[in-house]
């Protein structure tokens, strides 16, 4: 059953580049409302837990590397089918790949500094919620 929530982290080289207040905009325009909302550096233990699905892939080291080389905001989302809306909204995962006006196509460098992350699923966006924000962070 498709629930109403999902994670985003906006990633270090999109905050680094200063996109954080322009990602924030396009997210809030596209009608998502902010749940919870942290502005944090992920360490290696972190960040490795986090990823923990792709351990085994080839580029889990750069990843884990990648995302703790600045800090990320990391948040909860709501809206109507959030999950599959906020996919749309940042494009593929190879930035070369997302569509015109999607997060990615417009803030995006490459497949591994690809300026967001959103939940690939209702399940996953809850745990990646939880990994972050206590229920006392949630409005
Ligand atoms: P998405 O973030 O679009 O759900 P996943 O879940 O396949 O993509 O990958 C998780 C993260 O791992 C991506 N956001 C990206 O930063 C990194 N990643 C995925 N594929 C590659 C790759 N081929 N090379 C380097 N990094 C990758």
């Amino acid at each position: 059953m498709a629930t109403n929530r999902t994670f985003t982290m906006i990633k270090p080289d999109a905050v680094g580049n200063g996109h954080i207040g322009a990602i924030l905009n396009d997210i809030i325009a596209a009608g998502f409302k902010i749940v919870a909302m942290k502005y944090t550096h992920l360490t290696e233990k972190s960040a490795g837990d986090f990823y923990a699905i792709h351990k085994e892939r080839p580029f889990f080291g750069e990843l884990v590397e990648f995302m703790t080389s600045g800090p990320i905001v990391a948040a909860i989302l709501e809206k109507e089918n959030a999950v599959e809306d906020f996919r749309k909204l940042i494009g593929s995962t190879d930035p070369k790949k997302a569509e015109e006006g999607t997060i990615r196509n417009k803030y995006a460098d490459s497949i591994e500094a690809n300026a967001v992350h959103g939940s690939d699923s209702d399940e996953n966006a809850a745990i990646e919620g939880d990994f972050f924000f206590s229920k006392l962070e949630r409005f």
